[in-house]
Formats: structure tokens, C-alpha cells, sequence
């Protein structure tokens, strides 16, 4: 019937600011015109004229663009292309993805280990704690002086890392650095964004009383003798579909490594200056935090090689451990990030100096295994009030991220679905979802150096792309829009017993690689290689650092475009 919303239309299922720009996609339409009206009534409340068409790069398939940007007055909606169909709803009004920003934040509190999840935070999703991690041994990779062979420590909370139970250092240490930079740049967004979280009623911001808790674990992963880092806190293969209170495998920490090292000191160099303004709530935790930063820090230069390759450790040790292995080989995108936020929060020139800071003009975008740009991105928020040694860079660091801003926004206007994200095959990886988020990020950053509004606009493109205007007509966050995700490969969304999945999770998103084999794809293309299934772990798991940088892109979008 004419009111079942097509598929051919693409657009933010949420919805859109009433003074900002709206657009849709069109799949496979003539050149006319299009409409829009309220979901119940054919009264038009605007009228336009669709785009020339535009084709895929990876297809044949072709597309027209409707834009209603010229449509400010609030409300729920419809958009209706003759021969083609009409939209899922959606609203325009101030602060239309509020509620977004709050559940992907939330979405951490969901990833809680080591504690019940109450029903008063957590609804229909509560659930018992998982893993106390209050006994954790000490893998064969990772005896040291004062841990012996045999022996446990106690390693509790932090975060679930994605679907699956492990607790990853690398992973954290990207997540943690994209949500404190939320914070750092947004500060009075997040002082009063309240979650309904345990710590909600205490004096410290909720996203910081969230980072906390993998804050307190992430501490606990340093080796008290010597600085070094655990890579990982796993078990050795991972669980079945499970609850997290049912998973009880044998729990280790694993080898150091200089990426866990060094991704840990700059978290708690940033972590340092952030929490330093909650003193009186959260004694001592500042000066603890820049303690372990500097020794992991110390760690790392004395070992400025040592590479967590899972191969190799399964060929050295028992028992074998097969769970993810984040296993980066080059360190000097983590030396960079580490030397700048000990600076930042120090300033002290030796971290300034201590590396290569800018070994090349490369702006490559950050991911777990890439995290030169955090650093970046750090020292342009403090730009105005760096000492002169590291001020005189600023200028030049800033044209870099303005022109690796430009190159990412090249090509938006003609593109075949109007976003920043999916200019090239390489965007699709697994958690391409990121990637949007990531670009999304990076643009922002271009707003917040020059105020030039196509930066916001673009960034607002990624964001449409992750909540519906994509090769797959998904909204890829959970609890979010009309075609939403809603078999993510995570485990206690699997084995909850609930319908719906627990809420702001943010699938990966089309990775035509699909390592899982799942049989359930209809498409090998690079922006529709996706399935709404899960035994999907390369399309349709969740991850933190994936979630982080939509954190980052919602809030900072919310915070520029909500009022
Ligand atoms: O996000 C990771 C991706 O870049 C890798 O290609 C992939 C395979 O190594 O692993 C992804 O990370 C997974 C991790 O290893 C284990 N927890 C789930 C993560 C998301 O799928």
C-alpha cells in the first residue's frame, strides 16, 4: 500500500535540525519532483524538485537527491516520490538527536563488567554482574618479577570491549582518548547531560563518572613492579552465546606490549588534566593517573618494540589464546600520541622532543592500530596556550588537518549518497561505521579551527549515513530509527531473552571482507556487503571504539546545532 514506507528512499531515520541541511536519497528514480507532509495527511508542507542523478561507484545502481533543507517548520514527517514511494517518518525539531547522544553513552554503562546492572538504569535489559575478574592469572607470557608462574591479581569492572567478554588495552586506550576529547571540547554539553547511570547524582559530569569505570580497570592493568601493560585481560577462547554472568572460562592477563604501554600513558596523561577538576569528588585519582602514565611511559622507551603477535605467543606458551588479538606492529603513531598528551598535561619539553613528533605530512585517520591524530587533535585544543616550543607548530598543524578535512569532503556534493563516508572502497573495512564516525570527527575538527559551517554540515552528512542514508538502509544504532539494527552479533543482546537489543550500540556496518561466512548476505558490494544477523561478527558486531567516535560526532553535533 501506498503507507508502507519504501526502501528506495534513504534517509536519517531520526530525523533533522530545523536550521540545518536535509537531504534524502533516491534509489534507481526518474527526474521529477517529490514532496513532503505530515505522516497521516497529504496537506504538503513542502514541495521540491529531485536532483540530476548521480551513480554509484560501486554499482550500477543510481540515485537522485531530495533536498528540503528549505523546510524549518518542526514536525513529523513523510517524504513521497511519485513512482518511487514514501519514506519512513521523521521529524524535524531542535535537538532531534538528543536522545541519540544520551544512548550512546549509555551504551557503555550496558558494557559494564563486574557489576549488576540494575533495573532502574537498565530496564527491561538489567542483568546480573559479570566476571568479577577478582582472579585473574598471570598467562606464561606475562610472568614478572613479584608474579610468578601460578599466581592471580585482581583486575575488575571496565568495559565489555564489543560482543564478546575479553577486556582489551589497545581497544580501550582509542575509545578512552575520542571520549575524553568529547569532554575536553564540549565541556558544557556534558556538564549537563545526565544518563540515569549509578554515579548520576554525584558532582562529576556522567560521561566522565562513565570513563571512570573503565578508568579504575584500565589502572589495575599495569604491572606494579616494573610500568608495563598487559595487552589483554581474556579468557583463552571466547565464550558461547552467553549471559556474562555465565561465563566463567579461566581469566589471564597476557604478555606487555609497547602499544598497551603507550596507548595507557596517554589516556592517563589526558585523563590527568580532565579529572584534575574533580579533585575534591575523586582525591587523589589525577596524580594517580599521571603516575601510571609516566611509568607505562618509562616502560615503553625501554622497550619500544615488543609486539603482541598471538602467533608467536601460541607457539611459546600454554595455553593458546585465540580471542582478539589487536595486534599492531608499528609504535610510532603511539609514541606520537603518548608524548603529546604527557606534554599537554605536563609541560614538559622532553615529551615535546621525546619523538618525532611530525615525521611526514600524513593525516591518516585514526583507528585502534592508528592514533597519531589524537595526539593532533590534543595539542590543536590547547593551541593558545602551549609553551612556544610546541606553538610555533600550531599554524602548520592546523593547514594539515584543514587540508586532510578537504580531501575527506571533496566529491560530497556529487556523491552518489551525499556523505563524506564511501568515497572510496577502503572506507569499507570491518566497523566501517567508524570510519564514518571517524570522518565525522575529523571534519569537526576542521569546524572548531574555522568556524567555516561546511565542515559542521559535512560532519552532519556521516551522521545521516549512520542512521539510514547508506547502501543498506539501516540505521546502525541500536534503539534508533525505523529500519534499525536489531540482531547485532553481542552476546547479552543474544542470550537477554529480550526482543530488542540493549540500546546505542552501534553496528559495524558493510565490510565486503565477511571473514564471519555467514551465509546471510544479500550482497558482495562494498556498501551493502551487510546482514542484520548475529553470526555476523564482521558486519554486525559492536565494538567501544566504534561507539566512541559516534559519542564524539552526536555530542559535538548536538552541542554546535541543538539550540
Ligand atoms: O575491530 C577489529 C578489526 O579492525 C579487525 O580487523 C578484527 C579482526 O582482527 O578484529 C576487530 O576487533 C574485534 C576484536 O578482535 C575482538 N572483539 C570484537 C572486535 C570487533 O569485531
Amino acid at each position: 500500500s501506498a503507507q508502507t514506507p519504501t526502501e528506495s528512499i534513504r534517509l536519517n531515520q531520526v530525523g533533522f535540525y530545523p536550521q540545518a541541511p536535509k537531504l534524502a536519497v533516491v534509489i534507481n528514480a526518474e527526474a521529477g519532483k517529490f514532496s513532503i507532509h505530515a505522516p497521516e495527511s497529504k496537506k504538503v508542507a513542502f514541495e521540491g524538485t529531485l536532483s540530476e542523478s548521480r551513480r554509484s561507484p560501486f554499482s550500477d545502481k543510481t540515485t537522485r537527491i531530495a533536498d528540503f533543507s528549505a523546510l524549518t517548520q518542526p514536525g513529523a514527517y513523510v517524504l513521497e516520490v511519485p513512482g518511487t514511494g514514501t519514506s519512513y517518518p521523521f521529524e524535524i525539531k531542535s535537538n532531534v538527536h538528543e536522545a541519540a547522544s544520551k544512548a550512546a553513552i549509555k551504551g557503555y554503562y550496558f558494557q559494564r563488567l563486574s557489576m549488576p546492572l540494575d533495573k532502574k538504569y537498565a530496564g527491561k535489559w538489567a542483568r546480573p554482574a559479570g566476571n568479577p575478574d577478582t582472579d585473574v592469572k598471570i598467562h606464561p607470557s606475562a610472568v614478572g618479577t613479584g608474579r610468578p608462574a601460578g599466581t592471580s591479581i585482581s583486575s575488575p569492572g571496565g568495559w565489555l570491549d564489543a560482543g564478546d567478554y575479553n577486556k582489551y588495552i589497545v581497544n580501550s586506550g582509542i575509545t578512552m582518548g575520542t571520549l575524553l576529547s568529547a569532554y575536553e571540547d564540549f565541556p558544557e554539553y556534558y556538564y549537563k547531560l545526565t544518563l540515569n547511570i549509578p554515579e548520576s547524582n554525584n558532582q562529576v559530569p556522567d560521561l566522565l563518572d562513565e570513563v571512570l569505570w573503565n578508568l579504575r580497570w584500565m589502572l589495575t592493568m599495569q604491572d606494579p613492579t616494573d610500568g608495563g601493560v598487559y595487552h589483554k585481560l581474556t579468557n583463552a577462547s571466547f565464550d558461547g552465546m552467553i549471559m556474562p554472568d555465565k561465563a566463567t572460562k579461566t581469566r589471564y592477563v597476557v604478555q606487555k606490549g609497547t602499544a598497551a604501554a603507550l596507548d595507557f600513558a596517554a589516556v592517563m596523561a589526558q585523563a590527568s588534566r580532565v579529572y584534575k577538576r574533580y579533585e575534591t569528588q575523586l582525591p587523589g585519582l589525577a596524580d594517580s593517573c599521571l603516575i601510571a602514565a609516566q611509568r607505562a611511559w618509562g616502560w615503553a622507551k625501554v622497550h619500544p618494540d615488543v609486539a603482541y603477535d598471538q602467533n608467536v605467543l601460541n607457539k611459546t606458551f600454554d595455553p593458546d589464546v585465540v580471542t582478539g588479538a589487536y595486534g599492531d606492529r608499528r609504535f610510532d603513531d603511539e609514541f606520537i600520541w603518548a608524548a603529546c598528551e604527557l606534554y599537554i598535561t605536563t609541560r614538559s619539553e622532553d615529551y615535546y622532543t621525546a619523538v618525532n613528533l611530525y615525521p611526514d605530512d600524513k593525516m591518516p585517520l585514526p583507528s585502534w592500530a592508528q592514533v597519531r591524530l589524537l595526539g593532533y587533535y590534543s595539542l590543536l585544543r590547547f593551541a593558545t596556550e602551549l609553551p612556544p616550543i610546541a606553538k610555533k607548530d600550531m599554524d602548520q598543524l592546523g593547514r594539515r588537518v584543514l587540508a586532510m578535512a578537504d580531501a575527506l569532503i571533496e566529491g560530497t556534493d556529487t556523491h552518489y549518497l551525499n556523505t563524506v563516508m564511501g568515497h572510496q572502497k577502503s572506507d569499507y573495512v570491518w566497523g566501517s561505521s567508524s570510519v564514518a564516525a571517524n570522518q565525522g570527527v575529523a571534519v569537526l575538527q576542521a569546524f572548531r579551527l574555522t568556524k567555516n559551517v561546511k565542515y559542521l554540515d559535512a560532519a552532519l552528512m556521516n551522521l545521516d549515513y549512520l542512521l539510514g542514508r547508506n547502501g543498506t538502509g539501516y540505521s546502525f544504532l541500536t534503539g534508533f530509527g525505523s529500519r534499525q539494527v536489531m540482531h547485532p552479533h553481542h552476546r547479552p543482546s543474544i542470550a537477554d531473552g529480550v526482543a530488542e537489543p540493549i540500546p546505542g550500540l552501534l553496528s559495524g556496518g558493510p565490510n565486503p571482507g565477511k571473514q564471519d561466512k555467514c551465509t546471510t548476505y544479500t550482497s558482495d558490494l562494498p556498501d551493502e556487503a551487510f546482514t542484520d544477523d548475529d553470526c555476523s561478527y564482521a558486519s554486525n558486531e559492536i565494538a567501544i571504539n566504534w561507539n566512541a567516535p559516534l559519542v564524539y560526532l552526536i555530542g559535538g553535533i548536538e552541542a554546535l546545532l541543538g539550540k
